[in-house]
C-alpha cells in the first residue's frame, strides 16, 4: 500500500502575505511530493509496504542501513502534519483545555512563545520545532533534519518547519521573522486541540 501525497488542506494562495503561493507550490508539489515518492519506491516489494507509515518511522528510526527510508518517511509524515498545523486566519491564542494545559505546564502563554520560538531560531540547520504531549506534560522540542518525536514516544501536538525551503522566498535569512508570524497568523489551534484530546 503506498503512501498517497494529501493535498493542501487549503488553497496555495490561502497563507498568503505570509507564505506565498510559490513557496506552497514548492513546498508541497516538489519538495513535499518528492519525499511522498522516495518512501514509497524505497518500501516497495518490502515488509515495511504494509505498515502505516507511522508505525514504519517509529520501527527504523534506530536501523543506521534504513536511514534513507527514514528521513523520507519521516519528512512525507512531517509535512503532512505541518500542513495541518496552519490555517488561514490562524494564531493568536488558544481556548479552552488547551489554554489551560499551555498556562499549567509553561506558566502562561507568554513562556509557551518565547520557548517555541527559541526552539525555531536555535536548531542549527534543517529540522523542525515542536509542541509534544510527552507523558502527560506538554513540552516543546526541535529535531534535526527529518527527525520526528514519534520515535522517542512523544506525541506530535504542532510542529513548525524551519528548513531554508520553507521560508527563503518570503523571508531570506530572517527565520525569526518567519517564525513570529507563524505564531501570530498561521497557527492552527483547533488541529493542536483535538490532538491533544487524542493524546491525553
Ligand atoms: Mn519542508
Amino acid at each position: 500500500m503506498s503512501y498517497e501525497l494529501p493535498p493542501l488542506p487549503y488553497d496555495y494562495t490561502a497563507l498568503e502575505p505570509v507564505i506565498s503561493k510559490s513557496t506552497l507550490e514548492f513546498h508541497h508539489d516538489k519538495h513535499h511530493a518528492a519525499y511522498v515518492k522516495n518512501f514509497n519506491d524505497a518500501v516497495k516489494d518490502t515488509e515495511l509496504d504494509s505498515l502505516p507509515i507511522e508505525q514504519v518511522i517509529v520501527k527504523i528510526a534506530n536501523d543506521a542501513t534504513k536511514a534513507g527510508v527514514f528521513n523520507n518517511a519521516a519528512q512525507a509524515w512531517n509535512h503532512t502534519f505541518y500542513w495541518n498545523s496552519m490555517k488561514p486566519g490562524g494564531g493568536g491564542t488558544p481556548s479552552g483545555e488547551l489554554a489551560e494545559k499551555i498556562n499549567a505546564d509553561f506558566g502562561g502563554f507568554d513562556k509557551f512563545v518565547e520557548a517555541f520560538k527559541t526552539a525555531g531560531a536555535t536548531q542549527f540547520g534543517s529540522g523542525w520545532a515542536w509542541l509534544v504531549y510527552d507523558h502527560g506534560s506538554l513540552k516543546v522540542t526541535k529535531t534535526s533534519n527529518a527527525d520526528n518525536p514519534l520515535t522517542t514516544g512523544q506525541v506530535p501536538l504542532l510542529t513548525m518547519d524551519v528548513w531554508e525551503h520553507a521560508y527563503y522566498l518570503d523571508f531570506q535569512n530572517r527565520r525569526p521573522d518567519y517564525i513570529n508570524e507563524f505564531l501570530t497568523k498561521l497557527v492552527n489551534w483547533d488541529f493542536v486541540a483535538t490532538n491533544l484530546a487524542s493524546a491525553a
